[in-house]
Formats: C-alpha cells, structure tokens, sequence
C-alpha cells in the first residue's frame, strides 16, 4: 500500500471529492483552527527567542495533522497529544496562556488545566507514554456503554516503542474505539524514518494488530478529517480501532535546541515546504469559493489579537513558589523524602529569576506580531 488519502490536490495531482458531509462553515473552522495554531506556535517560537520561554517544540508545517482529525471528534471524545500537538487544547476551551505558561515551566496549579473538564491529556513528553492511556480511558468508555473515543497523536519514531505496540495490541484485541494518529514527519531528531524500522509504510503496521490502516496526506487537513471520521464511525459501531498514518515532513528543527543543518539536508525540507498545509489550504479554499483575501486576513488579525492576550496573561502570572515542585505529586500527605529536599532547595541561595520581561509600560509587550517567524 503506496497511495495516500488526498483530497486536496497539489503539483499535478487535480483535486479529489470533497466529502459530502463537510460544508462551508465545516472547511471555515477547520481553517480557522489551523490559523489559530499556526500563529500560536509562530509567537511561541518568537518568545523563546526572546528568552521569554523554556525550550519550545514547534509543529509548524504540522497543522493540517492536527486541526483536520479535532474537527472529525465530538467534543465528547478524548484526546491525547504529544508534545507536537502541545497547544491542540486551546481548540478545547484551554486557555493560550496556560500553554504558554507550560512551556514557561510553570506546573502545577499554574500551568495545567483541567483534564477531564477539557477532555485534553496532559502534554506528553515521554514518547509513546499516552498511548496506553488513550486505550484505557476508551476502554472505560465501552465499558460504560458510552460512545466516547479517544483520539492519540504520536510521531513515527513512537511506533519503536514498547508502549506502542502494548497499545495496539491491547486495543486491537479489546476492540477499543481508539484512534491511532501517527504523524510521520520522517524525522525523530536526527533519525531518519528509514532506519526507525525496515517497513516502508508505517500504515501497514496496523495489520499485525487486526485493525484497518490508512496513510493520508499529512498536509492535506480534509484527508486527515476525512480517515479520522471514518475511523470515529467505525469506532462508534462497535468496530474497535484505526491505525491513521499522516504522511508529511517535519518542516522545521525538531524543537529550539536543535540545529537540522547538521543532520539533513535543509534542500530536501525546503522542497517539501511547497506543500505546507496554510497556504495549500488557502489556495484551495479560494479555488472553491469558500474563501477570500479579506476573511483570510480577518482570521488572521483575529487570531493575533487573542493569542497577544493570551502572552499578555502568561507575562501577567507570579512566578510560583519552589513549593509547587512537589505539588500534586501525590494525593495523600507528601513523603518525608519531599519534606527534606525541600528544605534542602530552600537553603540553597539562588540567583534571582530571570525575570520575563512582564508587565511593561504602554501595550502589552508580544513580540513583532506581524513578522512571520518560520520554521527554525
Ligand atoms: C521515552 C523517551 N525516550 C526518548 C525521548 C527523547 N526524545 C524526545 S523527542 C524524540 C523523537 C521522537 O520522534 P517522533 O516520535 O517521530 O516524534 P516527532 O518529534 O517527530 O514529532 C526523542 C527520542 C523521550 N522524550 N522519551
Ligand atoms: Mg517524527
């Protein structure tokens, strides 16, 4: 199995069918919600330039893998990201500036939200680690009689590891409504796909676990909703898991600390940049009316405009106590191990935070927010 979902078409490739279901209003939001994230991640990656955030991983290039399969779910189904997918919760209710906050390191009371209100995971940094959760809470789901699903993205360098295959394993057997999202990006830092694993299409992993893959066009969001929806009625009907597999390139570094010139060739990147997901999106939107100049940039204006409150707010947030170190770690009374080390850190002498710029005089302080930042 070589050939790819792709609804929209691209170099010579004509367009496909749109899918009946989807109308105007349908395409508006999902490429709204890809405006939305691609703003979000262009101030992220501004920010941690300016030192006003930790570390940062950028999914620029990523967002039709993101905003098309969020569309597909009801707002009653889980959904568990990654770190790529690290703000796919402001698209459920979760506020910009808690992601933000996140990535500034806040924990704790400050920086996360409320799971189980938003129907969110928690961001993932440990690879593969959610998998198995997805599958639990969607089996919980069929256990209850409920038509809940869950939803889990993952890179293809996840699918080297042991939680993955216990995952789909338990799913495929279970018969969980469990969504398998496989961003392959081609990348996992600096390793290629290729010496990941001798299979050529990740998709055709799902058949040793007795579920349906399907590789779509990752760049392409319609195709990306189009195999979630269908997957998300299987699922609902009792058929258990899917296997999705979305086919892109990682367009830019692997997160602010690492440098891809060193590993890969940037020609190659640069050559798969032509298919970015806003402006393909964008091209065909207006190919077939549903958009124009004017809405695109209304969309965007309005997307700069919350997320420069939502890095206002961010800036606005105390910095927390080191208490906040052992917080919610457990749910009874913290061990006496955390009593010493605590005191331990509250003896030591620390430097002075380095302070975010917060709160200047005039206009909130958000960065250039009409300088595209592109992938770095
Ligand atoms: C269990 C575990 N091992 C190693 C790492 C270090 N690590 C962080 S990202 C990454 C690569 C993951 O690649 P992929 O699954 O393709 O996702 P992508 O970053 O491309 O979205 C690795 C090995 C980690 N976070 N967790
Ligand atoms: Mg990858």
């Amino acid at each position: 199995m070589t050939d790819s979902l792709r609804i929209i078409g691209r170099d010579d490739l004509p367009d496909n069918k749109l899918p009946e279901e989807l109308g105007e209003k349908d395409l508006l939001e999902i490429f709204r919600s890809m405006v939305v994230l691609r703003v979000f991640d262009e101030r992220a990656v501004a920010l941690q330039r300016q030192g006003r955030l930790g570390t940062y991983a950028l999914y620029w290039g990523e967002e039709a893998t993101q905003a098309g399969p969020l569309y597909a779910c009801s707002e009653r189904d889980w959904i568990f990201p990654s770190y790529r997918q690290n703000a796919i919760g402001i698209l459920r209710a979760v506020p910009a500036s808690t992601i933000f906050a996140w990535w500034r390191g806040y924990g704790g009371r400050e920086g996360f939200y409320n799971v189980r209100e938003h129907r969110v995971g928690p961001i993932c940094v440990p690879i593969a680690t959610h998998l198995p959760h997805a599958v639990g809470v969607s089996w919980a789901s069929k256990l209850r009689g409920e038509r809940d699903a869950s939803l889990v993205w993952f890179g293809d360098g996840a699918t080297s590891e042991g939680d993955f295959h216990e995952a789909m394993n338990f799913a495929g057997v279970f018969k969980t409504p469990t969504i398998f999202f496989c961003v392959n990006n081609q990348w996992a830092i600096s390793t290629p796909v290729h010496k990941q694993t001798a299979l050529k299409v990740l998709a055709d992993k799902a058949a040793a676990y007795g579920m349906p893959g399907i590789r779509v066009d990752g760049f392409d969001p319609i195709a990306c909703w189009k195999a979630t929806h269908d997957a998300l009625e299987r699922a609902r009907a009792g058929g258990g898991p899917s296997f999705i597999e979305a086919y892109c390139y990682r367009l830019g570094a692997h997160g602010t600390a690492d440098d891809p010139r060193l590993y890969r060739n940037e020609a190659e990147a640069a050559n798969w940049k032509r298919l970015e997901p806003l402006a393909r999106t964008s091209a065909y939107l207006k190919r077939i009316a549903v958009l124009d100049d004017d809405l695109e940039s209304e969309l965007f204006v309005d997307a700069k405009k919350s997320i420069a409150s939502a890095v206002a707010e961010m800036e606005a947030l105390e910095h927390p106590s080191l208490e906040t170190l052992f917080d919610q770690v457990y749910a009874s009374r913290t061990p006496w191990t955390f009593e010493e080390s605590l005191r331990e850190l509250q003896s030591v002498e620390r430097p002075p935070e380095v302070k975010p710029l917060g709160a200047q005089p005039g206009p909130p302080s958000t960065g250039d927010a009409d300088a595209p930042v592109g992938p770095s």
